[in-house]
């Protein structure tokens, strides 16, 4: 199975603003600069469908795009805002976990929640908290460990067994520079949308 067609739906910063809940959608968190527009990028097959950047930008908006398979069932793909700046004042990261934290435990249609981390940093404090508050609301959770190409292969597979024991959930590596592990995570996604 592969995605055959992407179309932006909504880019928005206000929770009352998301397009209605009509898909099963699958949301990506991550810090910034993680790899998370190049991965959505690797997996949607588009290039320029999210934007990449060498400097994290500050965008703070969920952004839903609408993917299509080669088998016509439709989901969304949404890009949940980056986190993790030194310099955002306390109040900007309070109302980033509110909005974000709405949107996770409010979103009837969400079936995933993907979060990222860099396989050289593997999860901090916000990843660990996001995990936990995910168990307590029942949302199920993946672990993608991403910048793969950056370990060399025979230490793979021990980075990805520590992170999951670390954090006590499922993980893959993937790596959007050489697309490793991109079909292993479209078909994850897949059976947690019940579209496989
Ligand atoms: N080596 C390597 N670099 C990557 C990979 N994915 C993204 N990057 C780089 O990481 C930086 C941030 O990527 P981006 O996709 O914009 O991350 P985002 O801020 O999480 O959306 C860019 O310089 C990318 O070229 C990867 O799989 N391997
Ligand atoms: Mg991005």
């Amino acid at each position: 199975m592969r995605i055959v067609e992407t179309l932006f739906i909504n880019s928005t910063g206000d929770i009352n603003k998301l397009p209605e809940a009509s898909y099963p959608e699958i949301a990506f968190a991550g810090r910034s600069n993680v790899g998370k527009s190049s991965l959505l990028n690797a997996l949607a097959n588009r290039k320029g469908l999210f934007k990449v950047s060498s400097t994290p930008g500050r965008t703070r908006t969920i952004v839903h795009v609408q993917a299509r398979l080669d088998n016509e069932e439709t989901f969304y793909l949404v890009d949940l805002p980056g986190y993790g700046y030194a310099k955002v004042s306390r109040d900007a990261k309070a109302a980033w976990a509110e909005f974000m934290h709405t949107y996770l435990q409010d979103r009837p249609t969400l079936h995933l929640v993907v979060i990222l981390v860099d396989i050289r940093r593997g999860p901090e404090n916000e990843e660990l908290e996001l995990i936990e508050f995910l168990q307590e609301a029942e949302v199920p959770a993946l672990l993608v460990a991403t910048k793969l190409d950056r370990v060399p292969n025979s230490k793979q597979q021990s980075v990805l067994n520590k992170l999951k024991k670390d954090t006590g959930i499922n993980v893959i590596g993937t790596s959007a520079t050489d697309k490793k592990g991109i079909d292993d995570l479209l078909k994850t996604i897949l059976y947690h949308c019940h579209l496989n």
